[in-house]
């Protein structure tokens, strides 16, 4: 059974195959083409179903499990932001460049070199008959002399709990290790497997 992807995030999409080694992973690109989804729910979770909702819908199969992933950054020293926003914090179609360097701006003007963050994932699983959203988070602080270009978006800027070095300077597995993607697809895990042998019977 194939487990199609509802992200255009290509780092989204690297770190969930090294997770799901066994199964074949796709990105719905690959079948459908490049797809613009508006994301205008309230929440992780909220938008998190809107994309894998539209990808289901959109492919008309019943032999796919559709997965999704909405994320971002929460730093309650700027009120939350950018939280849901985080991929558009500069703006529509900015990149991850603008947005790590408007974080750092937002956090200098505030007069801060570094504050507590914390990244959540909601992932987002749809199948025949079947909708499910697990979480997972990944504490630590944001500094505003961002390091090391490994992993991708607000990686450079981020200093895992217990580590001193940014996610861009720390290897993959790390990240691996300790991400809140990681940690929802951890989750996500059985109910797929289930869904999996669901199908077969
Ligand atoms: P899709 O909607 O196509 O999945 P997207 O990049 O627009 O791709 P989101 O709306 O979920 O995805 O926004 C997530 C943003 O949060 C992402 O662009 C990064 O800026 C940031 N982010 C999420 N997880 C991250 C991680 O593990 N490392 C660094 N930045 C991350």
């Amino acid at each position: 059974m194939q487990i199609i992807l509802a992200t255009s995030n290509k780092g989204k999409v690297k770190e969930i195959r090294a997770l799901f080694e066994k199964d074949e992973v796709v990105p719905f690109s690959e079948i459908l083409g490049p797809m613009e989804i508006e994301e205008n729910g309230g929440t992780f979770a909220e938008n998190a179903l809107i994309k894998a909702r539209t990808i289901f819908e959109e492919l008309g199969r019943d032999d796919v499990i559709v997965v999704s992933d909405d994320s971002g950054i929460t730093v309650p020293a700027l009120g939350g932001e950018p939280g849901i926003f985080s991929a558009r914090y500069a703006g529509e179609g900015a990149g991850d460049r603008d947005n790590l360097e408007k974080l750092v701006a937002k956090l200098k003007e505030k007069g801060l070199a570094e504050a507590p963050a914390y990244y959540t994932a909601a992932i987002a699983i749809v199948a025949p008959g079947a909708e499910y959203v697990v979480h997972g988070w990944m504490h630590g602080k944001v500094i505003t002399t961002p390091r090391g270009d490994g992993g991708f978006g607000y990686d450079p800027m981020f200093v895992p709990e217990g580590f001193d070095k940014t996610l861009g300077e720390l290897k993959p597995e790390v990240k691996k290790e300790l991400s809140h993607r990681s940690k929802a697809l951890k989750l996500a895990q059985p109910i797929i497997e289930m869904l999996k042998k669901r199908a077969v019977r």
